[in-house]
């Protein structure tokens, strides 16, 4: 990723240095009673920063009042305690007591696809709103909106990922564990046993592989992998370099030969995970592919939003000719099909782009209910569709599964809740929102400098106002299950 221009950064250093000569000829003395005093005051500015920032929870807000310097040693000083930390009692009873979640007393739909195979595929950068959405009298991801009507549809479903964005993904999902945040959770769990949905499958008798086009060194992904119990991966030694966009092959290919793989496992209970990539950031999208995409007005032109749409366009082709082949290899009605979005794709960074999607979606642009929205998609093999409104995140999804393939979750430690016996949830974010944002069914809460300077987005009216009595207690036992989650995994063996 390297490229030449950034030597420039380091253009001011011999600057730096004849200047430094300079200053040590001069030979500058300072009395001791002098220094003690600007010692002192260095400790006092400092230890006032250190106070300010323990009011405050957001990264942004602790940095603001530490600045840089201050800030880098407090977080070393924080992370590295940890490492030190001994492996703590953390139990599933008192895991399900801290929960801001609580399922409903009679559970729907458990075992409803017990014994199918588990496919689980992951879409780049795909947010809810470009689902069911036309431009120009064209649907822009026609195929996705085919699977919604025959599925279990989340539309209130948000991305959680941390420093390690699709691989925190691939993580989120297969442990039910936040992510660090401060940390690609990859190398966080190198070399850990982490209890997950693939070693849950592997009790139950299934064998478990990965499908990505890049090489699986990309995001220590191996070491995840293995740290997640997966009994196998194909990267792009097995996919190799054809019709390459992105990070590997045209995501075309990847499920073609994905399903090809598939077919052949035909005997054995499997579960795959997908891992798409054709419709990744800068979305530069071959032209040859053109002919498979929405057609834009020409506003679209130049914008990033554009491309952007482009490429969702391309990767919802390619997941149509994914359902094709896996209806013609029968795996379709013998498979639980899971689909969701790992992260966001647009950041709205100009105006324009701004103006774009504002016309889309038919109202301002919100930072999480918008920004982090990403779809979940969950087809039952012969169950028909329905739209489930519970909130949920990435978090949420293995225990979403474990109960429609009937895995006993009782004995294990997860972090989320199952989505479709959901009464309430609360779901906390970190690192694309600052810690201490959160959503709940009927609001999304942004910190501001102090816990109680927030601002609050009340739905469905998307209505501003100030931190209320209950939203800030809400605050408090979201952080504390985040932290409880960030002591499980750190402290893990
Ligand atoms: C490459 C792909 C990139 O393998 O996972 O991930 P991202 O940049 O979205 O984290
Ligand atoms: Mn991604």
């Amino acid at each position: 990723m390297f490229k030449y221009e950034y030597l420039l950064f380091f253009a001011d250093f011999p600057f730096l240095f004849l200047l430094q000569k300079k200053v040590t000829r001069r030979n500058i003395q300072i009395g001791a009673k002098k220094f003690l005093i600007l010692v002192t005051i260095n400790f006092i500015i400092l230890f006032w920063g250190f106070y300010r920032s323990s009011q405050a929870i957001s990264e942004l807000s602790k940095y603001n009042s530490l600045g840089l310097f201050a800030y880098q040693l407090m977080d070393v000083a924080s992370e590295t305690g940890l490492l030190f930390k001994e492996e703590k009692n953390i139990t599933p009873d008192l895991v399900k007591s801290s929960k801001p979640s609580q399922l409903n007393a009679e559970l729907q739909l458990r075992g409803s696809a017990k014994n199918k195979n588990l496919i689980i595929v992951q879409l780049e950068s795909v947010q809810s709103f470009l689902l069911n959405k036309r431009i120009g009298g064209a649907e822009i991801t026609p195929n996705l909106n085919k699977l919604i009507q025959e599925s279990y549809f989340f539309p209130n479903f948000y991305t959680q990922v941390g420093k390690g964005n699709t691989s925190d993904a691939e993580f989120l999902i297969n442990s039910s564990i936040y992510a660090l945040g401060s940390e690609p959770m990859s190398t966080a769990i190198a070399g850990k046993e982490v209890p997950s949905l693939p070693r849950k499958l592997k009790q139950a008798g299934y064998y478990s592989a990965t499908f990505h086009a890049n090489e699986v060194s990309f995001w220590s992904r191996k070491e995840m992998y293995e740290a997640l119990g997966f009994d196998g991966y194909f990267d792009q030694e097995y996919f190799g370099t054809e019709d390459y966009i992105a990070y590997g092959v045209s995501d075309e290919i990847l499920y073609k030969k994905t399903v090809e793989k598939l077919a052949s496992l035909k005997d054995e209970k499997f579960y795959a995970h997908i891992i798409a990539l054709s419709s990744h950031y800068p979305y530069d999208l071959p032209k040859t592919k053109n002919k498979y995409t929405i057609t834009l007005p020409e506003d679209y032109n130049g914008s990033i939003v554009g491309s952007y749409i482009k490429s969702v366009s391309y990767a919802d082709y390619a997941f149509g000719k994914l359902i094709e082949e896996l209806k013609k290899s029968g795996l379709y009605d013998d498979s639980l099909i899971v689909v969701y979005g790992d992260h966001q794709g647009v950041q709205t960074q100009n105006e324009k782009d701004t103006a774009l999607v504002n016309e889309i979606i038919g109202h301002d642009y919100h930072p999480i209910l918008d920004h982090l929205n990403v779809p979940l998609i969950v087809k039952v093999p012969f169950q028909k569709g329905k739209i489930v409104n519970s909130v949920g995140g990435l978090v949420d999804v293995y225990p979403t599964i474990a109960n429609l393939l009937g895995l006993d979750l009782g004995e294990e430690i997860i972090f989320g809740i199952d989505l479709i016996n959901t009464k309430t949830n609360t779901i906390g974010f970190r690192f694309y929102a600052p810690t201490g944002t959160f959503v709940t069914s009927q609001y999304a809460y942004a910190p501001g400098k102090t816990k109680a300077s927030g601002v609050l987005t009340s739905l469905p009216d998307r209505r501003k106002r100030e931190a209320s009595q209950q939203s800030l207690e809400e605050l408090n036992k979201v952080i504390d299950y985040i932290n409880l989650s960030d002591e499980y995994i750190r402290t893990m063996k």
